[in-house]
Protein backbone atom coordinates (compact mmCIF):
# COMPACT_ATOMS: atom_id res chain seq x y z
CA UNK A 1 0.00 0.00 0.00
CA UNK A 2 1.67 3.24 -0.78
CA UNK A 3 2.08 6.28 1.50
CA UNK A 4 -0.97 8.30 0.69
CA UNK A 5 -2.31 4.89 2.40
CA UNK A 6 -5.56 3.38 0.76
CA UNK A 7 -5.82 1.99 3.66
CA UNK A 8 -7.30 5.11 5.05
CA UNK A 9 -9.13 5.84 1.78
CA UNK A 10 -10.93 2.28 2.25
CA UNK A 11 -11.14 3.34 6.23
CA UNK A 12 -13.19 5.96 6.04
CA UNK A 13 -15.22 4.26 2.95
CA UNK A 14 -16.26 1.61 5.30
CA UNK A 15 -16.70 3.86 8.58
CA UNK A 16 -19.18 5.78 6.32
CA UNK A 17 -20.94 2.53 4.84
CA UNK A 18 -20.92 0.66 8.11
CA UNK A 19 -24.22 2.37 10.03
CA UNK A 20 -26.47 2.27 7.05
CA UNK A 21 -29.36 -0.28 6.93
CA UNK A 22 -27.86 -1.97 10.38
CA UNK A 23 -30.70 -3.19 12.39
CA UNK A 24 -29.93 -1.62 15.87
CA UNK A 25 -31.02 -5.59 17.84
CA UNK A 26 -29.76 -7.83 15.22
CA UNK A 27 -27.04 -5.97 14.14
CA UNK A 28 -27.32 -7.02 10.83
CA UNK A 29 -28.27 -4.94 7.53
CA UNK A 30 -31.74 -4.92 5.99
CA UNK A 31 -30.64 -3.25 2.65
CA UNK A 32 -33.24 -4.12 0.40
CA UNK A 33 -33.47 -2.94 -3.05
CA UNK A 34 -34.79 -0.06 -3.92
CA UNK A 35 -36.07 0.56 0.75
CA UNK A 36 -34.48 3.87 2.36
CA UNK A 37 -30.98 1.79 3.43
CA UNK A 38 -30.62 0.79 0.00
CA UNK A 39 -31.36 4.83 -1.03
CA UNK A 40 -29.11 5.74 1.15
CA UNK A 41 -25.77 3.11 -0.20
CA UNK A 42 -26.42 4.72 -3.58
CA UNK A 43 -26.11 8.32 -2.53
CA UNK A 44 -23.06 6.83 -0.87
CA UNK A 45 -22.03 5.56 -4.32
CA UNK A 46 -22.67 8.66 -6.21
CA UNK A 47 -20.64 10.89 -3.63
CA UNK A 48 -17.96 8.50 -4.41
CA UNK A 49 -17.96 8.94 -8.01
CA UNK A 50 -18.15 12.58 -7.72
CA UNK A 51 -15.73 12.80 -5.36
CA UNK A 52 -13.07 11.27 -7.54
CA UNK A 53 -14.21 13.54 -10.86
CA UNK A 54 -15.59 10.05 -12.27
CA UNK A 55 -18.45 10.30 -14.46
CA UNK A 56 -21.73 8.87 -12.90
CA UNK A 57 -24.79 6.80 -14.96
CA UNK A 58 -27.53 5.02 -13.67
CA UNK A 59 -27.89 2.64 -16.30
CA UNK A 60 -31.57 1.32 -17.59
CA UNK A 61 -32.09 -1.06 -15.44
CA UNK A 62 -30.74 0.95 -12.09
CA UNK A 63 -27.09 -0.24 -12.23
CA UNK A 64 -24.61 2.44 -10.81
CA UNK A 65 -21.76 2.89 -13.09
CA UNK A 66 -18.51 5.29 -12.38
CA UNK A 67 -16.57 6.17 -15.41
CA UNK A 68 -13.04 7.00 -15.61
CA UNK A 69 -12.19 7.42 -19.26
CA UNK A 70 -14.03 7.82 -21.76
CA UNK A 71 -17.41 5.42 -21.39
CA UNK A 72 -18.01 4.96 -24.97
CA UNK A 73 -14.94 3.66 -26.26
CA UNK A 74 -15.32 0.13 -25.81
CA UNK A 75 -12.72 -2.62 -24.44
CA UNK A 76 -13.45 -1.14 -20.70
CA UNK A 77 -12.43 -2.64 -17.80
CA UNK A 78 -15.20 -2.95 -15.08
CA UNK A 79 -15.01 -3.62 -11.25
CA UNK A 80 -17.15 -3.63 -8.62
CA UNK A 81 -20.47 -5.82 -6.98
CA UNK A 82 -23.20 -4.86 -4.71
CA UNK A 83 -24.48 -2.73 -1.70
CA UNK A 84 -27.80 -4.60 -1.11
CA UNK A 85 -27.96 -7.57 1.61
CA UNK A 86 -30.16 -10.67 2.64
CA UNK A 87 -32.22 -9.95 5.51
CA UNK A 88 -29.79 -9.46 8.54
CA UNK A 89 -26.49 -9.49 6.22
CA UNK A 90 -23.33 -9.10 7.35
CA UNK A 91 -21.12 -5.88 6.24
CA UNK A 92 -18.94 -7.73 3.97
CA UNK A 93 -20.73 -9.54 1.62
CA UNK A 94 -20.74 -6.72 -1.33
CA UNK A 95 -19.69 -3.72 -0.07
CA UNK A 96 -16.11 -5.42 0.55
CA UNK A 97 -16.29 -5.69 -3.21
CA UNK A 98 -17.50 -2.13 -4.20
CA UNK A 99 -15.50 -0.38 -1.03
CA UNK A 100 -11.93 -1.93 -2.57
CA UNK A 101 -13.11 -1.12 -6.02
CA UNK A 102 -12.82 2.81 -5.30
CA UNK A 103 -9.72 1.94 -3.07
CA UNK A 104 -8.06 0.17 -5.66
CA UNK A 105 -8.64 3.49 -8.18
CA UNK A 106 -7.30 5.49 -4.73
CA UNK A 107 -4.37 3.26 -5.21
CA UNK A 108 -3.50 3.48 -9.18
CA UNK A 109 -3.57 7.15 -9.12
CA UNK A 110 -0.84 7.40 -5.93
CA UNK A 111 0.92 4.94 -8.43
CA UNK A 112 0.11 7.42 -11.18
CA UNK A 113 -0.62 4.97 -13.40
CA UNK A 114 -1.81 5.47 -17.21
CA UNK A 115 -4.51 4.18 -17.98
CA UNK A 116 -4.73 2.51 -21.54
CA UNK A 117 -8.67 1.46 -21.26
CA UNK A 118 -11.53 3.19 -19.66
CA UNK A 119 -12.22 1.66 -16.34
CA UNK A 120 -15.80 1.79 -14.65
CA UNK A 121 -16.61 0.52 -11.23
CA UNK A 122 -20.08 -0.61 -10.48
CA UNK A 123 -22.46 -1.03 -8.07
CA UNK A 124 -25.49 -3.83 -9.46
CA UNK A 125 -29.02 -3.39 -8.37
CA UNK A 126 -30.20 -5.89 -6.05
CA UNK A 127 -28.51 -9.02 -6.09
CA UNK A 128 -29.19 -10.87 -3.05
CA UNK A 129 -33.05 -10.76 -4.01
CA UNK A 130 -33.98 -10.78 -0.52
CA UNK A 131 -37.10 -8.47 -1.41
CA UNK A 132 -38.40 -9.51 -4.98
CA UNK A 133 -37.06 -13.41 -4.60
CA UNK A 134 -35.09 -13.56 -7.23
CA UNK A 135 -31.67 -12.60 -7.05
CA UNK A 136 -29.37 -10.59 -9.51
CA UNK A 137 -31.97 -8.40 -10.56
CA UNK A 138 -29.76 -5.45 -11.94
CA UNK A 139 -27.38 -7.92 -13.95
CA UNK A 140 -29.59 -10.94 -14.54
CA UNK A 141 -31.96 -7.56 -16.28
CA UNK A 142 -28.96 -6.19 -18.28
CA UNK A 143 -27.49 -9.59 -19.38
CA UNK A 144 -31.50 -10.35 -21.19
CA UNK A 145 -31.80 -13.45 -18.63
CA UNK A 146 -34.65 -11.65 -16.83
CA UNK A 147 -37.65 -10.50 -19.45
CA UNK A 148 -39.43 -7.29 -19.05
CA UNK A 149 -42.44 -9.45 -18.41
CA UNK A 150 -41.04 -11.34 -15.79
CA UNK A 151 -39.70 -8.41 -14.24
CA UNK A 152 -43.03 -6.71 -14.26
CA UNK A 153 -44.26 -9.74 -12.50
CA UNK A 154 -41.92 -9.03 -9.59
CA UNK A 155 -43.78 -8.33 -6.61
CA UNK A 156 -42.57 -8.07 -2.93
CA UNK A 157 -44.33 -9.39 0.34
CA UNK A 158 -46.46 -6.04 0.50
CA UNK A 159 -47.82 -6.48 -3.34
CA UNK A 160 -45.90 -4.01 -4.18
CA UNK A 161 -44.09 -4.67 -7.90
CA UNK A 162 -40.81 -3.79 -8.62
CA UNK A 163 -41.14 -1.49 -11.37
CA UNK A 164 -43.33 0.60 -8.55
CA UNK A 165 -40.39 0.12 -6.06
CA UNK A 166 -38.26 1.66 -8.69
CA UNK A 167 -40.06 4.39 -9.15
CA UNK A 168 -41.03 4.96 -5.47
CA UNK A 169 -36.63 5.32 -5.69
CA UNK A 170 -36.80 7.64 -8.09
CA UNK A 171 -35.66 5.17 -11.01
CA UNK A 172 -37.86 5.38 -13.71
CA UNK A 173 -38.39 1.86 -14.84
CA UNK A 174 -39.70 2.09 -18.28
CA UNK A 175 -36.90 1.25 -19.77
CA UNK A 176 -35.80 -1.73 -17.99
CA UNK A 177 -34.34 -4.58 -20.07
CA UNK A 178 -31.52 -6.19 -22.26
CA UNK A 179 -28.66 -3.91 -22.51
CA UNK A 180 -26.30 -5.58 -25.25
CA UNK A 181 -24.73 -1.89 -26.27
CA UNK A 182 -23.77 -1.79 -22.68
CA UNK A 183 -22.00 -5.18 -22.38
CA UNK A 184 -20.30 -4.85 -25.67
CA UNK A 185 -18.28 -2.04 -24.21
CA UNK A 186 -16.73 -3.88 -21.61
CA UNK A 187 -13.93 -6.08 -22.09
CA UNK A 188 -13.47 -7.77 -18.86
CA UNK A 189 -15.16 -7.44 -15.44
CA UNK A 190 -13.30 -8.61 -12.20
CA UNK A 191 -15.87 -8.45 -8.75
CA UNK A 192 -13.56 -8.58 -5.65
CA UNK A 193 -15.61 -10.57 -2.93
CA UNK A 194 -15.39 -11.88 1.03
CA UNK A 195 -15.24 -15.76 0.33
CA UNK A 196 -18.27 -17.23 1.75
CA UNK A 197 -16.38 -20.49 3.55
CA UNK A 198 -13.64 -21.40 4.90
CA UNK A 199 -11.23 -21.98 1.70
CA UNK A 200 -8.56 -19.66 2.05
CA UNK A 201 -8.55 -20.09 5.98
CA UNK A 202 -7.52 -23.48 5.91
CA UNK A 203 -5.11 -22.58 2.71
CA UNK A 204 -3.44 -19.96 4.91
CA UNK A 205 -4.24 -17.38 1.97
CA UNK A 206 -5.50 -13.82 1.62
CA UNK A 207 -7.01 -13.66 -1.56
CA UNK A 208 -8.23 -16.25 -3.76
CA UNK A 209 -9.31 -16.69 -7.59
CA UNK A 210 -12.48 -18.18 -8.38
CA UNK A 211 -12.67 -21.10 -11.10
CA UNK A 212 -16.85 -21.92 -10.73
CA UNK A 213 -20.12 -20.97 -9.35
CA UNK A 214 -21.96 -23.97 -8.60
CA UNK A 215 -25.49 -24.33 -10.12
CA UNK A 216 -28.21 -23.52 -8.25
CA UNK A 217 -31.94 -22.52 -8.03
CA UNK A 218 -34.61 -21.46 -5.56
CA UNK A 219 -37.80 -23.39 -5.21
CA UNK A 220 -40.96 -23.03 -3.83
CA UNK A 221 -43.27 -25.53 -2.28
CA UNK A 222 -47.11 -24.55 -1.44
CA UNK A 223 -48.17 -27.08 0.83
CA UNK A 224 -52.52 -26.83 0.93
CA UNK A 225 -54.38 -28.50 3.96
CA UNK A 226 -57.79 -27.07 5.66
CA UNK A 227 -57.65 -24.74 8.02
CA UNK A 228 -59.51 -25.72 11.43
CA UNK A 229 -59.51 -25.65 15.45
CA UNK A 230 -56.18 -26.25 16.83
CA UNK A 231 -58.21 -27.47 20.04
CA UNK A 232 -61.40 -29.61 18.39
CA UNK A 233 -60.52 -31.08 15.92
CA UNK A 234 -59.23 -34.55 16.08
CA UNK A 235 -55.84 -35.48 14.71
CA UNK A 236 -57.20 -38.02 12.92
CA UNK A 237 -59.75 -35.91 10.88
CA UNK A 238 -56.88 -33.14 10.51
CA UNK A 239 -55.25 -32.18 7.01
CA UNK A 240 -52.32 -30.07 8.13
CA UNK A 241 -49.39 -29.25 5.52
CA UNK A 242 -46.73 -28.03 8.35
CA UNK A 243 -46.30 -31.70 8.69
CA UNK A 244 -45.59 -32.81 5.32
CA UNK A 245 -43.55 -29.42 5.26
CA UNK A 246 -41.90 -30.38 8.19
CA UNK A 247 -41.08 -34.13 6.64
CA UNK A 248 -40.17 -32.25 3.42
CA UNK A 249 -37.59 -30.45 5.23
CA UNK A 250 -35.76 -33.54 7.17
CA UNK A 251 -35.54 -34.78 3.44
CA UNK A 252 -34.29 -32.28 1.93
CA UNK A 253 -31.35 -32.40 4.30
CA UNK A 254 -31.23 -36.35 3.32
CA UNK A 255 -31.56 -35.98 -0.11
CA UNK A 256 -28.49 -32.92 0.19
CA UNK A 257 -26.30 -35.59 2.59
CA UNK A 258 -26.92 -38.21 -0.31
CA UNK A 259 -25.69 -36.17 -3.31
CA UNK A 260 -22.91 -34.34 -1.82
CA UNK A 261 -24.83 -30.72 -2.10
CA UNK A 262 -26.61 -28.32 0.10
CA UNK A 263 -30.43 -28.15 0.66
CA UNK A 264 -31.81 -25.21 2.98
CA UNK A 265 -35.48 -24.29 3.83
CA UNK A 266 -34.51 -20.48 4.85
CA UNK A 267 -38.01 -18.91 4.07
CA UNK A 268 -41.93 -20.07 4.86
CA UNK A 269 -44.92 -18.16 5.03
CA UNK A 270 -48.15 -19.50 7.22
CA UNK A 271 -51.48 -19.24 6.11
CA UNK A 272 -53.56 -18.06 8.62
CA UNK A 273 -50.36 -18.15 10.76
CA UNK A 274 -52.61 -18.24 14.46
CA UNK A 275 -51.63 -20.49 16.96
CA UNK A 276 -54.65 -22.04 17.46
CA UNK A 277 -55.44 -22.48 13.67
CA UNK A 278 -54.12 -25.65 11.88
CA UNK A 279 -52.61 -23.91 9.00
CA UNK A 280 -54.47 -23.92 5.12
CA UNK A 281 -50.83 -22.81 3.66
CA UNK A 282 -47.75 -23.74 4.57
CA UNK A 283 -45.36 -21.91 1.64
CA UNK A 284 -41.51 -23.13 2.01
CA UNK A 285 -38.69 -22.15 -0.25
CA UNK A 286 -35.94 -24.21 -1.11
CA UNK A 287 -32.65 -23.02 -2.25
CA UNK A 288 -30.48 -25.90 -3.42
CA UNK A 289 -26.90 -25.68 -4.67
CA UNK A 290 -24.22 -28.69 -5.98
CA UNK A 291 -20.78 -28.62 -7.71
CA UNK A 292 -22.59 -30.44 -11.01
CA UNK A 293 -26.17 -30.35 -12.74
CA UNK A 294 -26.47 -34.15 -12.15
CA UNK A 295 -25.99 -33.73 -8.37
CA UNK A 296 -28.35 -30.54 -8.39
CA UNK A 297 -31.45 -32.53 -10.16
CA UNK A 298 -30.37 -35.54 -8.06
CA UNK A 299 -30.97 -33.49 -4.87
CA UNK A 300 -34.39 -31.50 -5.95
CA UNK A 301 -35.89 -34.72 -7.38
CA UNK A 302 -34.98 -36.67 -4.27
CA UNK A 303 -37.04 -33.69 -2.35
CA UNK A 304 -39.63 -33.60 -4.83
CA UNK A 305 -40.72 -36.74 -5.04
CA UNK A 306 -40.63 -37.03 -0.84
CA UNK A 307 -42.46 -33.56 -0.76
CA UNK A 308 -45.79 -35.40 -3.06
CA UNK A 309 -45.11 -38.66 -0.55
CA UNK A 310 -45.95 -36.42 2.52
CA UNK A 311 -48.03 -33.82 0.96
CA UNK A 312 -50.20 -37.62 0.07
CA UNK A 313 -50.24 -39.11 3.48
CA UNK A 314 -51.48 -35.99 4.77
CA UNK A 315 -54.19 -35.19 2.56
CA UNK A 316 -52.58 -32.11 1.45
CA UNK A 317 -51.95 -30.35 -2.30
CA UNK A 318 -49.06 -29.28 -3.56
CA UNK A 319 -47.89 -27.74 -6.00
CA UNK A 320 -43.97 -27.04 -6.69
CA UNK A 321 -42.74 -23.93 -8.49
CA UNK A 322 -38.99 -23.26 -9.15
CA UNK A 323 -38.68 -19.79 -9.07
CA UNK A 324 -35.28 -19.22 -10.29
CA UNK A 325 -32.18 -20.89 -11.56
CA UNK A 326 -28.42 -20.27 -12.45
CA UNK A 327 -26.48 -22.88 -14.52
CA UNK A 328 -23.17 -23.50 -13.40
CA UNK A 329 -20.77 -21.19 -14.40
CA UNK A 330 -16.69 -21.02 -15.10
CA UNK A 331 -15.71 -18.41 -15.17
CA UNK A 332 -13.38 -17.27 -18.40
CA UNK A 333 -10.10 -19.17 -18.42
CA UNK A 334 -7.54 -16.43 -20.30
CA UNK A 335 -8.74 -13.85 -18.00
CA UNK A 336 -8.60 -16.44 -14.75
CA UNK A 337 -4.86 -17.20 -15.78
CA UNK A 338 -3.96 -13.39 -16.36
CA UNK A 339 -5.29 -12.55 -12.74
CA UNK A 340 -3.16 -15.80 -11.80
CA UNK A 341 -0.19 -13.90 -14.03
CA UNK A 342 -0.51 -10.46 -12.59
CA UNK A 343 -0.88 -11.93 -8.88
CA UNK A 344 1.83 -14.66 -9.41
CA UNK A 345 4.21 -11.68 -10.01
CA UNK A 346 4.06 -10.68 -5.74
CA UNK A 347 6.11 -13.14 -4.69
CA UNK A 348 4.24 -13.07 -1.24
CA UNK A 349 1.21 -13.44 -2.66
CA UNK A 350 0.21 -17.45 -3.34
CA UNK A 351 -3.26 -17.23 -5.60
CA UNK A 352 -5.63 -20.36 -4.93
CA UNK A 353 -8.17 -21.22 -7.32
CA UNK A 354 -11.60 -22.47 -5.82
CA UNK A 355 -14.93 -22.65 -6.75
CA UNK A 356 -17.80 -21.39 -4.40
CA UNK A 357 -21.52 -22.18 -4.07
CA UNK A 358 -22.57 -18.71 -3.89
CA UNK A 359 -24.13 -16.39 -6.84
CA UNK A 360 -23.06 -13.13 -7.78
CA UNK A 361 -23.61 -10.91 -10.54
CA UNK A 362 -19.94 -12.18 -11.91
CA UNK A 363 -21.32 -15.48 -12.67
CA UNK A 364 -24.55 -13.93 -14.46
CA UNK A 365 -22.44 -11.53 -16.76
CA UNK A 366 -20.05 -14.34 -17.28
CA UNK A 367 -22.64 -15.69 -20.20
CA UNK A 368 -21.76 -12.08 -22.15
CA UNK A 369 -18.53 -10.87 -21.46
CA UNK A 370 -14.83 -12.34 -20.30
CA UNK A 371 -15.32 -11.94 -16.04
CA UNK A 372 -13.53 -13.31 -12.97
CA UNK A 373 -13.52 -13.02 -9.65
CA UNK A 374 -11.60 -12.23 -6.12
CA UNK A 375 -12.26 -13.62 -2.83
CA UNK A 376 -11.14 -12.13 0.40
CA UNK A 377 -10.39 -14.38 3.63
CA UNK A 378 -13.23 -14.69 6.11
CA UNK A 379 -12.10 -16.63 8.70
CA UNK A 380 -14.68 -17.83 10.03
CA UNK A 381 -16.49 -18.96 6.27
CA UNK A 382 -19.68 -17.28 8.13
CA UNK A 383 -21.56 -15.18 5.26
CA UNK A 384 -25.92 -13.92 4.77
CA UNK A 385 -25.67 -13.49 8.72
CA UNK A 386 -24.74 -10.09 11.10
CA UNK A 387 -21.61 -12.71 12.40
CA UNK A 388 -19.79 -12.70 8.81
CA UNK A 389 -15.97 -10.98 8.97
CA UNK A 390 -13.03 -10.35 7.30
CA UNK A 391 -9.49 -8.94 8.96
CA UNK A 392 -8.67 -5.46 7.93
CA UNK A 393 -5.30 -6.80 6.76
CA UNK A 394 -6.83 -9.34 4.50
CA UNK A 395 -9.09 -6.63 2.89
CA UNK A 396 -6.66 -4.29 2.44
CA UNK A 397 -4.60 -7.43 0.84
CA UNK A 398 -7.61 -8.01 -1.62
CA UNK A 399 -7.53 -3.89 -2.19
CA UNK A 400 -3.76 -4.36 -3.47
CA UNK A 401 -4.58 -7.55 -5.44
CA UNK A 402 -7.30 -5.63 -7.08
CA UNK A 403 -5.33 -2.40 -7.73
CA UNK A 404 -2.82 -4.95 -9.19
CA UNK A 405 -5.08 -6.59 -11.61
CA UNK A 406 -6.82 -3.33 -12.67
CA UNK A 407 -3.48 -1.95 -13.51
CA UNK A 408 -1.97 -5.27 -15.25
CA UNK A 409 -5.78 -5.18 -17.38
CA UNK A 410 -5.67 -1.35 -17.87
CA UNK A 411 -2.86 0.53 -17.69
CA UNK A 412 -0.04 1.23 -19.94
O1 LIG B 1 -25.72 -16.76 -3.56
C1 LIG B 1 -26.70 -16.07 -3.29
O2 LIG B 1 -27.56 -16.44 -2.53
C2 LIG B 1 -26.84 -14.69 -3.85
O3 LIG B 1 -26.73 -14.65 -5.21
N1 LIG B 1 -25.87 -13.82 -3.29
MN1 LIG C 1 -24.88 -12.78 -0.67
MN1 LIG D 1 -22.54 -10.92 -2.68
MN1 LIG E 1 -63.01 -19.72 19.67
Amino acid sequence: MTETSQGSSFHSMWRELLPIGRHPDSHGYRRFAWTGADTECRAWFKEQAETRGLTYEVDRNGNQWAWLGDPTAGDAVVTGSHLDSVPDGGAFDGPLGVVSAFAALDELRARRAEFARPLALVNFGDEEGARFGLACVGSRLTAGQLTVEQAHRLTDGDGVTLPRAMEAAGHDPDGIGADPERLARIGAFVELHVEQGRALDLSGDRVGIASAIWPHGRWRFDFRGEANHAGTTRLVDRRDPMLSYAETVLAARREAELAGAVATFGKISVEPNGVNAIPSLVRGWLDSRAADQESLDQVVGGIEKAAREYADAHGVDLDIVRESFTPVVEFDHALRDELARILGTDTDLKVPVLGTGAGHDAGILSGSIPTAMLFVRNPTGVSHSPAESAAEDDCLAGVLALADVLEGLACR
